[in-house]
């Protein structure tokens, strides 16, 4: 086997998400990936998601990759001391063992930059999360209505219908 064959294949495999030969790829489990309704000349979106680790070894999402934008940041909201929130970039963010990262509307969130489309109600995202540990895991993100605050509701969870 010549290397390009090799390189090939490999490429092929981390394409589709497989390339993961240690156990600790099945201890990352991304789920409720939605993001919301862009206007027509919108340049950016969000995505919003839940990263659950069952292993014992921490983990780190380090890079998200989208067909529909040019370019995805991993971002934060913080408040100022003024109350005015502002959005910062993160390098990546740690997903430790036994624990669960939310990204929501608000907190932390992977931000599309340079949209080729504008997202459309009923759209699907396809998005792959490159992890420091666990290597690739893809994720379908439905589209919600612009001022949804979760999937599956248009509107703000009702008072203590908090998930688990
Ligand atoms: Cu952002």
């Amino acid at each position: 086997m010549s290397s390009s064959t090799i390189c090939l294949a490999l490429a092929l495999s981390l394409t589709m998400g497989v390339a993961t030969p240690q156990d600790q790829a099945s201890n990352l489990t991304v789920s409720r990936a939605w993001s919301r309704a862009t206007a027509p000349s919108a340049q950016a979106g969000a995505v919003f998601l839940v990263i659950s680790n069952s292993g014992s070894h921490d983990d780190a999402l380090r890079s998200v990759a989208a067909a529909c934008a040019d370019t995805v940041e991993l971002h934060s909201h913080t408040m100022d001391d003024q109350g005015i929130m502002h959005m910062d970039p993160v390098a990546s963010v740690a997903i430790p063992a036994h624990g669960a990262v939310e990204f929501k509307p608000g907190g932390l969130h992977i931000m599309l930059l340079g949209l080729k489309h504008p997202l459309h109600l009923g759209d699907h995202l396809a998005l792959i999360l490159h992890f420091d540990h666990a290597g690739t895991i893809p994720a379908d993100a439905l589209v919600m209505a612009p001022d949804a605050m979760g999937l599956g509701s248009g509107a703000p969870a009702a008072p203590g219908a908090r998930g688990p």
